[in-house]
């Protein structure tokens, strides 16, 4: 912590938490035999203050899903309450993204090749995103309100910095494992763990379209 002498008084430096510590430890994705995955790819890691001073995100910088042959990239995005999302479509064919999720539902309705329609999200939590055209299309935003969120790709496990000292609730979700939680304390240190989620879904939920019917027998739109 750094700290100013004026006038004798201690000024606390404002840019930095009165006592902020870390959260630092490996996370594995075991798959369904046992053996650990390789890599982290769509692990998100949320720390949530039970009890300690931290102040709600704001909007964060617009979140931009493309749909790139035939999928959406990146499957699995995070933003804040009020963020603008959109949708720049990369390929040759007409897509759509919908969500029915409660809080955030929307319906992009279909749009070309070139076209970029944008959304706002709402409320905070888990938006599952998919294309009314295409059954297999499946995207995840979470909507979170605090701070430190972030994705896992490429990492071995979390790490968060400057985390005012108190008791958290620390969520890690995968698309195919769901979510596990636990509660740590954070010290004026970095507080060590490591975490372990299982993978126990199918890689593409079942899910019906828009109307919430079945999804029509796929049409030969290769060309993308
Ligand atoms: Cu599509």
């Amino acid at each position: 912590m750094i700290r100013t002498v004026l006038f004798g008084l201690l000024i606390p430096t404002l840019t930095l938490p009165l006592f902020a510590g870390g959260l630092q430890g490996p996370v594995q994705l075991r798959e369904k035999d046992g053996r650990p995955r390789a890599s982290l790819k769509d692990c998100v890691a949320i720390l949530e203050p039970i009890e300690a001073s931290v102040s709600a995100a704001g909007p964060s910088r617009p979140v931009s899903i493309r749909t790139v042959g035939k999928a959406f990239s990146p499957r699995v995005s995070l933003a804040t309450p009020g963020t603008e999302v959109t949708f720049p479509n990369l390929d040759h064919i007409l897509h759509n993204v919908f969500s029915v999720t409660q809080g955030n539902r929307f319906d992009t309705g279909q749009y070309q090749p070139g076209e970029a329609p944008r959304v706002k999200v709402a409320s905070p939590g888990l938006v599952k995103l998919y294309c009314n055209v295409h059954h297999q299309m499946n995207a995840f935003l979470w909507v979170v309100t605090t701070p430190f969120a972030q994705l896992l790709d490429g990492k071995a496990g979390v790490a968060f910095g400057q985390v005012p000292t108190g008791t958290y609730r620390l969520r890690l979700w995968h698309p195919e494992a769901g979510e596990k939680a636990w509660t740590v304390k954070i010290g004026g240190g970095v507080t060590l763990g490591a975490w372990e989620l299982d993978i126990s879904l199918p890689a593409l939920e079942p899910h019906k379209n828009k109307f919430g019917r079945d999804y029509a027998p796929p049409v030969d739109d290769r060309n993308y």
